[in-house]
């Protein structure tokens, strides 16, 4: 099936796209609806019973000749596909990405050019360690890639929610990814980096020292796919109409403010609620709260590429955004589930290769590697050369070669010569002339003068003082939490000599400190010195490396729990609902089981779960409204108390309203700044929001070391 009508002369032939919908109406040609239709085998034959295989008799054996069990067997049996060797596990949804003022100065790419144009996306956010099944909520780091449907042809974006990686060279890239992996002799452990394959490379390899100490931040458990940043990595280069080129870095900021789960949270988590994040997406873009990003953008000019204390090319740097900010330049914007998992999320192939012109790459040796493998890897993923032709995969703009055969082909390519040139089909397909009227595809035109040589640059070799950097950069609490994962993760690798290392070659180079207190938790003495001497930078910390400055202030988007019980005040829950759904937040009303509550005043209040079925660990904040019989119900509760416990534990805001006050007493806690009490829910409301909108209550850490939960 050609993807176009369109004219078919060569330059001209673009999509007309005022609006997202197009690659919707082009997807909307392969969705099925069985409803109101008959069961039918693939032939398109009606059956008439899909309850009995064909048999000799009621009870004899099964007739070979059944051939619609064996289609459905057969098809059943070939069901699975190979997962992705990295970040098999992931959830996508559809968007658009819209450009907030013309930048053609910067780049010709269409998408960049009209800020009344929307280009159709789809992204998919990921782990990379665990397979499909595994927990979201993992200590990992986080795939955020995008796919953008241009009028120019499809843009892969594939990054992460860390600005840096483990490793300089793609040819490093099987052996840090069989490292991390789960161990082949016995595939364990599932979904996490806590094991002494992992940390026997790490230690080994100390360019993964700064992504490492990332790994073992916050960053690497998101409260949900949100609140993620997302980072190109890569330096790119952006060129425009007059082949200005000019190097750049890609950042994608969460409007709801970058979050973080704590680790006993994320741990608990998992267990409970497997798919939370992909349920949390989900659930967001189900209820219209569409997640949404600024698109942007550090831009570096080509002659100021040697002017900074790292080399731009090395992919385990960042610039600091103290030193080039970002600019932003666009949006993005997740407003539509997929229909079909597999086809889409499952389906969706991204490389970073693709790109379109006013986009070109840099020689980062990690990135050039990458141009290679994608591609490579869909070949044996999706079974074949045509998974372009996959409706999630296919361009917006036409794309017509000489590439006509191969498994799985769908296109009816029309005309004899499937060369080019050739005078037989009239010339046609025809090469389109570079430059942006034409709009053939033009590599940059970069002057290489070099010998071949496997050699790592000098300039790549610091590999500590942007780890010094980002660690110095965190508020108290979020290098508690490194010092903590650290702790936790070496503590679990077997052999003492890949600890020591670590410690003493690693992550003595980072900071003495941190090295002597994860040191202590493991029983090693502390290291007095640096293996390497260090590097002093121009700057100290860089602010916009810690969370704590990246919250947005808001509470939208956040979900937050109503705990009821029967003899609840219906005043307390109803005026909190409102004020949550006016601030943009999600409220659950929380039952002692599923069942629907009596309120104080006879009526009958439904209830969203239970409170085992939403525990508090996924969500951000409790509220208890008053009520004598209910506040009663709370107190001899365990699930109840428990769920304030745990939740007050995780740092978060609580608040008490009439009688659920008592509940101070009955758990012997003291009020602080996010738990709250007053009469009525006006009197706390505000408070309360603001707690919620920091988050955690971070000066409650000193606290809650002896809480039960
Ligand atoms: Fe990769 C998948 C991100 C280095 C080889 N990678 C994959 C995905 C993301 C990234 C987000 C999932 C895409 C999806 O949702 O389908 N990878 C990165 C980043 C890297 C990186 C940000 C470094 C900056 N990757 C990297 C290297 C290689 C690969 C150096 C190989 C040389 N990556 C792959 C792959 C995957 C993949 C094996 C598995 C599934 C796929 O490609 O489609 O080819």
């Amino acid at each position: 099936m050609s993807n176009s009508k369109k004219s078919e002369l060569a330059g001209t032939d673009t999509p007309d796209r005022a609006n997202t919908s197009q690659k919707q109406e082009q997807l909307e040609q392969f969705r099925s609806d069985a409803t109101g239709q008959a069961l039918r085998t693939n032939q398109g034959v009606k059956i008439a019973d899909n309850q009995n295989t064909l048999k000799a008799g009621a009870r004899g054996p099964s007739l070979l000749e059944d051939f619609i069990m064996r289609e459905k067997i057969t098809h059943f049996d070939h069901e699975r596909i190979p997962e992705r060797i990295v970040h098999a596990r992931g959830a996508g949804a559809h968007g658009y990405f819209q450009v907030y003022e013309c930048q053609s100065e910067l780049t010709k790419a269409a998408l960049f050019q009209d800020p009344g144009q929307k280009t159709p996306i789809f992204v998919r956010f990921s782990t990379v360690q665990g397979p499909r099944g595994s927990g979201d909520t993992v200590r990992d780091v986080r795939g955020f890639a995008i796919k953008f449907y241009t009028d120019e042809g499809n843009w892969d974006l594939v990054g992460n929610n860390m600005p840096v990686f483990f490793i300089q060279d793609a040819i490093k890239f099987p052996d840090f990814v069989h490292a991390v992996k789960p161990e082949p002799h016995n595939e364990i452990p599932t979904g996490g980096s806590a094991h002494d394959t992992f940390w026997d490379f790490v230690s080994l390899v100390p360019e993964s020292a700064h992504m490492v100490l990332w790994t073992m931040s916050d960053r690497a458990i998101p409260v949900n796919f949100r609140s993620i940043q997302g980072f190109g990595i890569h330096t790119f280069r952006l060129i425009n109409a007059e082949g200005k080129a000019r190097f750049v870095k890609f950042h994608l900021k969460p409007l709801q403010g970058v979050r973080s789960l704590v680790w006993d949270e994320a741990q608990k988590l998992a267990g409970k609620d497997t798919d939370a994040h992909r349920r949390d997406l989900w659930e967001a873009i189900e209820s219209g709260d569409y997640p949404e990003w600024e698109f942007g953008v550090q831009i570096v000019e080509e002659e100021d590429e040697h002017k900074f204390e790292f080399d731009l090319l090395d992919p385990t740097k960042i610039i600091p955004e103290e030193i080039v900010p970002v600019t932003p330049i666009g949006k993005l914007v997740l407003n539509r589930n997929p229909d079909s998992f597999f086809a889409e999320t499952e389906q969706v192939a991204f490389c970073p290769a693709h790109i379109v012109p006013g986009i070109d790459f840099s020689n980062d040796p990690l990135l050039q590697g990458r141009l290679f493998s994608y591609t490579d890897t869909q070949i044996s993923r999706l079974g074949g050369p045509n998974f372009h032709e996959i409706p999630i995969n296919r361009p917006l703009a036409p794309n017509h070669n000489g590439q006509r055969d191969a498994q799985h082909r769908i296109t009816i390519d029309k005309g004899r010569a499937s060369y080019e040139p050739n005078s037989i089909d009239g010339g046609w397909p025809k090469e389109t002339p570079p430059g942006a009227q034409d709009g053939g595809f033009e590599t940059y035109h970069e002057r290489i003068d070099a010998y071949k040589i496997r050699e790592r640059s000098t300039s790549f070799s610091d590999h500590f003082s942007q780890a010094t950097l980002f660690y110095n950069s965190l508020s108290e609490a979020e290098q508690q939490h490194v010092i903590d994962a650290y702790s936790f993760e070496l503590g679990k690798v077997e052999r003492l000599w890949i600890r020591e290392r670590q410690v003493n070659e690693i992550l003595a180079n980072i900071d003495l400190e941190l090295a002597a207190k994860v040191a202590a938790n493991l029983g090693l003495p502390a290291p007095t010195a640096p293996t390497v001497p260090p590097k002093k930078l121009s700057i100290d910390k860089s602010p916009a490396l810690s969370q704590v400055n990246l919250l947005s202030g808001k509470i939208k988007g956040f979900k937050v729990a109503i705990l009821v019980a029967d003899g609840v005040n219906a005043d307390d829950v109803q005026t909190i609902q409102q004020a949550l759904k006016a601030e943009g937040a999600h409220a659950k009303v929380l039952g002692p089981t599923s069942a629907p509550v009596q309120t104080a005043d006879g009526k009958t209040l439904e209830v969203d779960a239970s409170a085992d079925g939403l525990p508090s660990v996924a969500l951000d904040a409790v509220f208890v409204p008053g009520g004598a019989e209910a506040a009663k119900a709370f107190a001899s509760s365990g699930t109840a108390k428990h769920y304030l416990y745990e939740a007050y534990k995780h740092l978060k805001a609580i608040a008490l309203v009439g009688e659920a006050k008592d509940l101070l007493s009955v758990l012997q806690l003291d009020p602080d700044a996010g738990l709250l009490s007053g009469s009525d829910t006006k009197a706390v409301q505000k408070d309360f929001f603001t707690a919620i909108a920091q988050h955690r209550v971070w000066a409650r850490i000193p606290k809650i070391k002896s809480i039960p939960a």
